[in-house]
C-alpha cells in the first residue's frame, strides 16, 4: 500500500528545513569542516611582523567576504518577503482545471515579495512609486508565479519600451540623482513623449503610491490571462488581491518624514505584524470574461494600460492568502527568490498582451546576471514541491547528482525515462489559439486611447484624493527643470482633466499650452513617432468607478494599528488601563512614549516599561495618539516641546486624538484647541469604542483644509 502523500505546506516547509542551519552550541569550522581556534588574529612573522601568505584561515574568511554581494535587481531592487499559504473557498472547475482552483481541501504554500520599483536595495520604503506584489505558489502541479503590482495597469503597452521607461525613471546617468524618485526631467521627458504612460502615471500621483502598509494595498496581475477548463475551453481572466485590512495610505508629507525617521517602515511593519501573530490576509478575486466578449469593450483586453472596471465585470472572490511566517534569512529567501511570469500550471495560460510576452523572456534571463547560474531553480526558495526530472544538465553550481548514462530523449538506455506525461495525467499543453496574420512591427489602433481611463480614474476619486493628485503633480513637475517638458506635461494632463491641469498650472505658475510644442518635437526627432501614434479622442464610457477610490475601502478594523500613548511619571493608571484594554481587545498595538527611556511610574506607584523616549521617535510612525490624565504626567509632557509637535503633527495629518482628564491640558496648549469642539476624531473624556471608531476611519479628511497651515 502506498504511504499517504504529505500535504503541500508540510512538503515545502520540510524542504526548506533541510537547508536551514542553526549555529547554536556549535564549534566554528572552516568551509572544509576544520575546527578553528582563533578568528581574531592573522598569521604573522613575529608579533609586529608581516602577515604570511600561508594564512589560509585569513584568506578563506576575506575571500568569502569579498564575494558576499550579488547584483541587485535592475528594477524592484528594494523588497520584503514573507511565507504563507493560499486556500480556495470554492472550486471554479467550470473555468479552470488548475488544482489550486479546483481542490478546496488544499493549502498551497506561497512566498510573497513586495517591492518598490525604481530605488536601489537600500532606498527608502516610502518612495512615491508603484509597489511590486509577486506571489510564488508552490502548487502540486508545479510552481505558478503571479508577478503583479499594486496598481491594475502598467506604464507601457509593449515590452520593447521597458528599457526606455526604466532608464528614464532611474537616477540620471551622469550624476546618479535622484534616488528612488520619479520627480525629475528624464522621467517626465519620456512620459510627456509617450502618452500611453499617462494612466499608470496618474495612479502614481495618487495615494496608491504611498501605502500606509504593504498589508494595506491591493495587488493585480495586470495582464489579461486565460483560464482553461478540462474541456479545453478558455476564459479571459484578470487577477486581483483584496487586502482584508482595506486600502490605506500616508500623505506625501508624512512619507517624506517617515523616510527620515524610519526608512524601513514598510519592511518593519510587515515583519512586526507577522511576528506578533497578526497575519496579513488578501482575498483572491477574478474578473472572468468569456472569449466571445473579447471585442465587446471600449478598450482592448490585450492592452496592459487599461483596467476592466469592476462595475463592468465584477470581481469574483475565490480564495484567501495568509502570510504567517517571516523568512529565516533575508538573502537566502527574499533576495534569492526568482519570480518568472512564465511559470504557469495546467489550467492557466497567457494571452497575446505584448508586454506580457516580453516578460516571459526577461525574468529568466535577468536571473542569470543576478544569481549567477541557470541552476537558480535549485536554490531552496525556488524549488518546486514536486520532483524535478529532465535531461537538462551541468552548468555552474549544479547541486544534484543526476545518475545514469542517458541525458537525452528518446532513449532506450534509461528505459525511456524521464518519459512524457499525457495531458490527461497533468502534462502541460498550450491553449490552441488560432493565429493567421502577417508579421508586423506596429501598435494596434485599438491601443491608442490614452486619456479615457486616466480621466475615469480621476473622476472616480473623492475630493481629498483629488487634492492629493493635484499636490503630487505639482510637486513632481515642480522638480523638473526643463520648461518644455513641464509644458508638454501640463498639456497632456489638461487632456485628461482640465480642472486638474488648471490647479497644477496655478501651483507651478506655468501656463497650460494650447497645443503640444511642435518645434521641440521636431528638434528631438520624435515628431514622426508622435504623429503616427496620435492618441485617439477621449471617451466617457463610465461616469465613475467607485472601486477605484480609497474612500470606498473598508473602515472596519484597527487591527495592528500603532497607537502612541504619551505619558510621564504620575500618569493616571485607570485611564491608561481602560484605553489600553479597549484598544488591545481590537488588536491595536499600544506603545508608551515618554520623556525618557527605561520606566515610568503611574499614580498607583507601579512601574511601566517605556517603548520609546520622545527623542527617538516621531508622530508620523503612529496611527493615532492618546494621552491619559494625571496632572504631574501632563505637566512633564508640556515641558518638552516635542510632545506638542507630536500632537500638532498628528492633528495636521488628520489622525484620531483622544485624551482623558488632565490630558486636555496638552490639547489646550497645542493647535488642537482650535479644532476640538468640531471634529469627530478629537475626543475628550470619551470611551475606547469612540476612539476605536475614529481610528478605524484611518483619517478625518474633513479636517485637512483647516489643518493644512499648521506649522510642524
Ligand atoms: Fe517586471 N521585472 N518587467 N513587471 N517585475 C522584474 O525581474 C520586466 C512588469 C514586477 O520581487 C525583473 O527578477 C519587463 C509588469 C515585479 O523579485 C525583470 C517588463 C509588472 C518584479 C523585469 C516588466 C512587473 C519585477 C527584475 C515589461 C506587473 C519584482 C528582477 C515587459 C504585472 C519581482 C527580476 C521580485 C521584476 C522585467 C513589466 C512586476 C528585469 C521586461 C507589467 C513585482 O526581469
Amino acid at each position: 500500500m502506498c504511504a499517504k502523500k504529505k500535504d503541500s505546506i508540510s512538503r515545502k516547509t520540510e524542504q526548506l528545513k533541510q537547508f536551514e542551519k542553526s549555529f547554536e552550541g556549535q564549534t566554528m569550522t572552516t568551509r572544509q569542516g576544520l575546527k578553528v581556534n582563533d578568528t581574531n588574529n592573522s598569521l604573522k612573522a613575529g608579533e609586529r611582523g608581516p602577515t604570511l601568505l600561508e594564512d589560509f584561515l585569513l584568506r578563506e574568511k576575506i575571500h568569502n567576504f569579498d564575494h558576499e554581494r550579488i547584483p541587485e535587481r535592475i528594477v524592484h531592487a528594494r523588497g520584503s518577503g514573507a511565507h504563507g499559504y493560499f486556500e480556495l473557498y470554492e472550486s471554479i472547475e467550470e473555468y479552470s482545471k488548475a488544482g489550486i482552483f479546483t481542490d478546496t481541501s488544499r493549502k498551497t504554500p506561497v512566498f510573497v515579495r513586495f517591492s518598490t520599483v525604481a530605488g536601489s536595495k537600500g532606498s527608502t520604503d516610502l518612495a512615491r512609486d508603484v509597489r511590486g506584489f509577486a506571489v510564488k505558489f508552490y502548487t502540486e502541479e508545479g510552481t505558478w508565479d503571479l508577478v503583479g503590482n499594486n496598481m491594475p495597469i502598467f506604464f507601457i503597452q509593449d515590452a520593447m519600451k521597458f528599457p526606455d521607461l526604466v532608464h528614464s525613471v532611474k537616477p540620471e546617468p551622469n550624476k546618479e540623482i535622484p534616488q528612488a524618485a520619479s520627480a525629475h526631467d528624464t522621467f517626465y521627458d519620456f512620459v510627456s513623449l509617450t502618452p500611453e504612460t499617462l494612466h499608470n502615471q496618474i495612479w502614481v500621483m495618487s495615494d496608491r503610491a504611498i501605502p500606509r502598509s504593504l498589508r494595506m494595498m491591493e495587488g493585480f496581475g495586470i495582464h489579461t490571462f486565460r483560464l482553461i477548463n478540462k474541456e479545453g475551453k478558455a476564459h479571459f481572466v484578470k487577477f486581483h488581491w483584496k487586502p482584508k485590512l482595506g486600502i490605506h495610505s500616508v500623505t506625501w508629507e508624512e512619507a517624506v518624514k517617515i523616510s527620515g525617521a524610519d526608512s524601513d517602515f514598510h519592511r518593519r511593519d510587515l515583519w512586526d505584524a507577522i511576528d506578533a501573530g497578526m497575519f496579513p490576509e488578501w482575498e483572491l478575486g477574478l474578473q472572468i470574461i468569456p472569449e466571445e466578449d473579447e471585442h465587446k469593450y471600449d478598450f482592448d483586453l490585450l492592452d496592459p494600460t487599461k483596467l476592466v472596471p469592476e462595475e463592468v465585470v465584477p470581481v469574483k472572490i475565490i480564495g484567501k492568502m495568509t502570510l504567517n511566517k517571516n523568512p529565516e534569512n533575508f538573502f537566502a529567501e527574499t533576495e534569492q527568490v526568482a519570480f518568472l511570469p512564465g511559470n504557469i500550471v495546467p489550467g492557466i495560460d497567457f494571452t497575446n498582451d505584448p508586454l506580457l510576452q516580453g516578460r516571459l523572456f526577461s525574468y529568466r534571463d535577468t536571473q542569470l546576471s543576478r544569481l549567477g547560474s541557470h541552476n537558480f531553480h535549485q536554490l531552496p526558495i525556488n524549488r518546486p514541491i514536486g520532483e524535478v526530472h529532465n535531461n537538462q544538465r551541468d552548468g555552474h553550481m549544479q547541486m544534484e547528482i543526476p545518475k545514469g548514462r542517458a541525458a537525452y530523449f528518446p532513449n532506450t538506455l534509461g528505459g525511456g525515462c524521464p518519459h512524457m506525461a499525457k495531458v490527461a495525467d497533468g502534462g502541460f499543453s498550450h491553449y490552441q489559439e488560432k493565429i493567421d496574420s502577417h508579421k508586423i512591427r506596429n501598435r494596434s489602433e485599438s491601443f491608442s486611447d490614452h486619456f479615457s481611463q486616466p480621466a475615469l480614474f480621476y473622476r472616480s476619486l473623492s475630493d481629498w484624493e483629488k487634492q492629493h493628485v493635484i499636490d503630487a503633480y505639482s510637486f513632481e513637475l515642480g522638480k523638473c527643470e526643463v520648461a518644455h517638458i513641464v509644458s508638454r506635461m501640463l498639456w497632456l494632463v489638461s487632456q485628461i482633466d482640465s480642472s486638474l491641469a488648471k490647479e497644477v498650472s496655478r501651483n507651478l505658475g506655468i501656463k497650460i499650452p494650447k497645443s503640444i510644442d511642435k518645434p521641440i518635437n521636431q528638434a528631438i526627432g520624435a515628431d514622426a513617432d508622435v504623429e503616427k501614434h496620435q492618441p485617439s479622442k477621449k471617451k466617457n464610457y463610465l461616469d465613475k468607478s467607485p472601486a477605484l477610490s480609497q474612500s470606498n475601502t473598508k473602515f472596519d478594523t484597527i487591527e495592528s494599528r500603532k497607537i502612541a500613548f504619551l505619558m510621564a511619571d504620575g500618569f493616571k493608571m485607570s485611564d491608561y488601563k481602560k484605553m489600553k484594554t479597549g484598544l488591545e481587545k481590537k488588536n491595536a498595538v499600544v506603545k508608551i512614549i515618554a520623556p525618557h527611556g527605561g520606566t515610568i511610574t503611574c499614580d498607583e506607584n507601579m512601574e511601566h516599561k517605556v517603548d520609546a523616549s520622545i527623542s527617538t521617535t516621531e508622530s508620523v510612525l503612529f496611527d493615532a495618539v492618546y494621552i491619559p490624565g494625571g496632572k504631574k504626567s501632563c505637566e512633564k509632557l508640556l515641558a518638552d516641546k516635542k510632545f506638542i509637535k507630536f500632537i500638532n503633527e498628528s492633528l495636521k495629518y488628520c489622525k484620531a486624538i483622544s485624551v482623558d482628564n488632565e490630558g486636555e491640558m496638552l490639547l489646550d496648549n497645542s493647535e488642537v484647541k482650535n479644532f476640538k469642539n468640531d471634529d469627530e476624531a478629537i475626543l475628550v473624556n470619551s470611551t475606547p469604542d469612540k476612539f476605536i471608531k475614529a481610528i478605524s476611519k484611518h483619517r478625518n479628511w474633513n479636517r485637512s483644509d483647516a489643518a493644512k497651515n499648521i506649522a510642524v
